[in-house]
């Protein structure tokens, strides 16, 4: 079965508020839907959300890549031959996210073809992922209004708290107010995406000590390579890294550096394949791993717990699955429901998410 037809698709769906965090802030999905046509009229899909100050790609420059560079080198080649199609990629640097759509694309179009789920083609360790929920910068006390109704809601016990901001106090308030509120049980862990010096975060630390915070996520640029190592040193916690490790080679450099003893996965910018690696390596060196969000949408969200509940160590973390609940619409026909604060895999052939066409076309740019 061979690969015939290769859409981008851009397509905009509205917040119900924003969502802020250190590197920029999000009011509108302005995301790329990917289908692959093989020639047997099966349609692999999967969602691309640029996050241009993330990796610097944009809607624009997904779609151009995907239909003007990938297309005209993979059609006509065997869906079955995923190093191929990804080989054929590979020679293009950078452009992830575009490059993670494709591949999940592919995995839907093979796991269709097969009459099984991608997860299950996987590894299929479990049928359902624990959900972390993201909260953006907001006042503290409105932070625990959300995360208190995201509990009631949703059974959700897992929150990832957007931090990074200047003046510290205002992080380390909302670290001590949340755990006021929210009490022992529940988790609460840190994302600061690069908005601190490496010695601002280890006085971060210092002051929520005793909160029982789990995990410090991208605390600074990378690149401050010698503080940022005396920080994974010194943390009691893991530091996780994310945007500093786009691909495994990144994770390669990050683990053997020092810079980050835990990584995200995200399945928006690895696609299935890549994140297979990534996972191979963080499992090989002994390393925990996160299945992150790249603020993803429905289609998005079902490939990462498609992906997540597949292997023993992707899913024995909550998985950050539910910020498509910040969004006012989405694209799936069959939206996700969280129940019990988890969310379940589809046993349908690929990944499952059929997209409600209506909505497609009324929320299609031009
Ligand atoms: C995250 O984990 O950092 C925010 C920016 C981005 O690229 O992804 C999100 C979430
Ligand atoms: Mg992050």
């Amino acid at each position: 079965m061979k690969i015939q037809r290769i859409e981008a698709i851009p397509y905009a769906i509205p917040y119900t508020h924003p969502l802020r965090f250190a590197s920029g802030e999000v009011h509108t999905a302005d995301h790329v839907l990917v289908r692959i046509h093989t020639d047997a009229g099966l349609v692999g899909t999967a969602d691309a959300p640029p996050r241009p100050y993330t990796y610097g790609e944009t809607q624009a420059s997904i779609i151009e890549i995907v239909q003007e560079i990938f297309a005209p080198q993979l059609i006509g080649l065997d869906i079955l031959d995923r190093a191929k199609i990804r080989a054929v990629m590979d020679r293009t640097i950078n452009n992830q996210v575009a490059k993670g759509a494709v591949d999940i694309a592919v995995w839907d179009a093979v796991g269709q073809m097969l009459g099984t789920s991608v997860h299950k083609l996987l590894g299929g360790y479990t049928d359902s992922m624990r959900v972390s929920h993201m909260l953006g910068f907001r006042p503290a006390q409105e932070l625990l209004d959300e995360a208190l109704r995201f509990g009631q809601e949703y059974g959700i016990t897992t929150f990832k708290l957007k931090v990074g901001r200047r003046p510290l106090a205002l992080d380390i308030e909302a670290c001590h107010v949340l755990r006021e509120g929210l009490g022992d049980d529940v988790e609460i862990y840190l994302d600061a995406n690069r908005g601190w010096t490496a010695n601002e975060a280890l006085e971060v630390l210092r002051r929520t000590e005793g909160l029982g915070l789990t995990m410090l996520e991208e605390p600074c640029d990378a690149k401050e390579a010698m503080s940022r190592r005396r920080l994974v040193e010194h943390s009691p916690i893991p530091i996780v890294a994310d945007e500093s490790v786009p691909t495994a080679g990144d994770v390669s450099r990050e683990l053997l550096s020092g810079g980050a003893n835990a990584i995200c996965i995200k399945t928006a910018r690895s696609g299935f394949t890549e994140a297979t690696e990534v996972l191979g390596l963080c499992t090989g060196l002994g390393v925990d791993v996160t299945m992150g969000n790249q603020i993803d949408t429905q289609v998005g969200s079902l490939a990462t717990v498609t992906f997540g509940a597949a292997f023993e160590a992707t899913s024995r973390r909550a998985g950050e699955l539910s910020n498509f609940l910040d969004m006012a619409d989405d694209l799936l026909a069959d939206p996700i429901r969280i129940r019990d604060g988890r969310i379940s895999v589809r046993n349908l052939p690929g990944v499952g998410a059929t997209i409600d066409e209506d909505k497609l076309a009324h929320y299609r740019q031009a």
